[in-house]
C-alpha cells in the first residue's frame, strides 16, 4: 500500500508538471467539434520508421487503409443513428450500434497504437522508467513478469484482436486484457494505455503466421514516455 501511495503521489506531481503544458493529451482520437466528422490522424513518424521491426508497406495499408476503414465506419454508424434519432425509426438499432462500438473501437485503439510506438532514436524499445515502471512492478511484480503475461496475452487471442495494458481507476491498478475484434472482452471502468494490434493485418506481410516473431520485435518499438503520459492522463481522468 505504501509504494501504491508512493506512486500515486508521484503521479499526481507528475499530474501537475503535465496541466502546465500548452496542449492537452490524448491517448486515444482527438477531440472533434460537436457535429464534424472523424478524422484519420498523421502517422507521428515516417512511414518506414518502424523498419525492421514493422515494414513500411504494412504501416502504409495498415494506417492507409484499414485505420480509414474504421474512421469512415464510425461516422457512417453516427449518421445512422442520428437519422434514427430525426426519423424515430429504431429498427436498426441493434446493428448501427454494434458498427459504432466496432469502428469506434477500432478508431480509438489504432489512434493509440500509432502513438505508443516509435523509432529507437525517437525512444521506442528498452525498459519503462520512472512512475510507469514503479506502477508496472506494483501490479505484475516485476516488468519481466508484464512482458510475458502481455505477450502470452497478445499470442493467444483467438482470431482478430488486440492484447491492451489498462489503468484500473477504481483501484488504481494496472491490469491486462484481450479484446477481440477492437472491442469485445472489454471491461469497465478501466481506460488502455499500451496496445499491440494482432489482426493479421498488423504483421502478415512480414510475419505471415508468426505472429510470436512479431510480437517480440514488437517490444523494440513501444514508446514507454508516451506509455508514461497515457497513464498520467487516464489517472488525471
Ligand atoms: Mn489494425
Amino acid at each position: 500500500m505504501s509504494n501504491r501511495r508512493s506512486f500515486l503521489a508521484t503521479a499526481a506531481l507528475g499530474t501537475l508538471a503535465a496541466a502546465a503544458a500548452p496542449s492537452l493529451h490524448s491517448i486515444g482520437f482527438e477531440p472533434i467539434a460537436a457535429g464534424a466528422k472523424h478524422e484519420l490522424p498523421a502517422l507521428p513518424y515516417e512511414i518506414g520508421a518502424l523498419e525492421p521491426h514493422i515494414d513500411a508497406q504494412t504501416m502504409q495499408i495498415h494506417h492507409d487503409k484499414h485505420h480509414l476503414a474504421y474512421v469512415n465506419g464510425l461516422n457512417k454508424a453516427e449518421e445512422e443513428l442520428a437519422k434514427a434519432r430525426a426519423s424515430g425509426d429504431f429498427s436498426l438499432i441493434q446493428h448501427w450500434s454494434r458498427q459504432a462500438a466496432f469502428h469506434g473501437g477500432g478508431h480509438w485503439l489504432h489512434s493509440m497504437f500509432w502513438k505508443v510506438m516509435a523509432p529507437a532514436e525517437r525512444g521506442g524499445g528498452g525498459e519503462p522508467a520512472g512512475e510507469l515502471a514503479a506502477a508496472i512492478a506494483e501490479s505484475f511484480g516485476s516488468f519481466d513478469a508484464f512482458k510475458k503475461q502481455m505477450s502470452a496475452a497478445a499470442s493467444s487471442v483467438e482470431g482478430s484482436g488486440w492484447a491492451l495494458l489498462h489503468y484500473r481507476r477504481d483501484d488504481q491498478r494496472l491490469i491486462v486484457l484481450q479484446a477481440e475484434n477492437q472491442q469485445k472482452g472489454s471491461s469497465w471502468g478501466s481506460t488502455p494505455i499500451l496496445g499491440i494490434d494482432v489482426w493479421e493485418h498488423a504483421y502478415y506481410l512480414k510475419y505471415q503466421n508468426r505472429r510470436p516473431d512479431y510480437i517480440s520485435a514488437w517490444w523494440n518499438v513501444v514508446n514507454w514516455g508516451q506509455v508514461e503520459m497515457n497513464l498520467n492522463s487516464a489517472y488525471k481522468k
